[in-house]
């Protein structure tokens, strides 16, 4: 019955995109919990509490599987909706630490991510795993989350956002890991950032490793039309709206009660 995605606005449309990408036939339903956008401010109890919610809607759609494609809910609450859902539940903090592992020569990192992921401490925890000598530089960007959700990833707002952001961390990182899943469409201005700097830095998007290890776990649909359904918690047509800028074609947007 398809495969579920969760997050709380758009940011889960950068795994959806590879997931489609990589399973053109599939069916997905789209969850954005934009109620209670931002995620990355909330309490842990919170989260959980929504993740939860969320969960049980997926589980009244049957789905074969729910990716959270959202860091701070998978910090948050992955454990919860593992034991909750009937179905493989995967997050996108194991794979993009364990791509980011693979990726770096030098073993240090940077991790832009939600306040909450950070002190969640999960990809720091994974990667400490894999080598203990790895260092990771965490960065809180909440602006960027916002004007992301605001459509200005490619605005010179959001290009001096990035800026400042990355001008905070230290220079020796040879992997900057897109620890949410709205910072990869900022990721042109991050490029252009290096760029500048005269600097060889490879950028990690989680949602990559997440599809390879879904297909892992799952049997996918062949030879269907893929077909996607979008659902938000907040408002339907506000939501549609940013599809729409986004895709720059026509979607439909349900209401999640519906
Ligand atoms: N996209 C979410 C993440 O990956 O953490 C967080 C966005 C938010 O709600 N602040």
């Amino acid at each position: 019955q398809g495969i579920g995605l969760y997050d709380s606005g758009l940011g889960g449309l950068t795994v959806l995109r590879e997931a489609k990408r990589c399973f053109p036939n599939e069916k997905f339903i789209y969850f954005a919990d934009e109620a209670h956008l931002p995620y990355g401010t909330k309490s842990l109890d919170q989260i959980r509490t929504y993740a939860q919610e969320a969960g049980r809607h997926f589980q009244k759609a049957g789905v074969k599987a729910l990716v959270v494609a959202c860091n701070t809910a998978t910090g948050a609450a992955l454990d919860l909706l593992q034991k909750q859902m009937p179905c493989p539940v995967l997050g996108v903090i194991e794979p993009g630490a364990k791509a980011a592992h693979q990726a770096s020569k030098n073993k240090k990192y940077a991790l832009l991510a939600t306040q909450s992921t950070i002190d969640r401490g999960l990809y720091q925890a994974y990667l400490k795993n894999l080598d203990p000598q790895g260092q990771v530089y965490g960065l809180a960007c909440p602006q960027l989350v916002l004007a992301v959700e605001d459509g200005l990833a490619d605005h010179y707002i959001g290009q001096k956002i990035v800026r400042e952001y990355l001008d905070q961390l230290p220079v020796d990182y040879d992997t900057l890991i897109l620890g949410c899943t709205h910072f990869p469409l900022a990721r042109k201005a991050m490029e252009d950032y290096f760029k500048e700097k005269n600097r060889q830095v490879q950028i990690i998007d989680p949602a990559i490793q997440t599809c390879r290890d879904l297909a892992d776990l799952v049997k996918m649909e062949e030879g269907k039309t893929g077909k996607i359904t979008y659902y938000t918690s907040g408002d339907k047509r506000l939501f549609r709206e940013k599809l729409e800028r986004l895709f720059g074609e026509k979607v439909h947007v349900a209401g999640w009660d519906s």
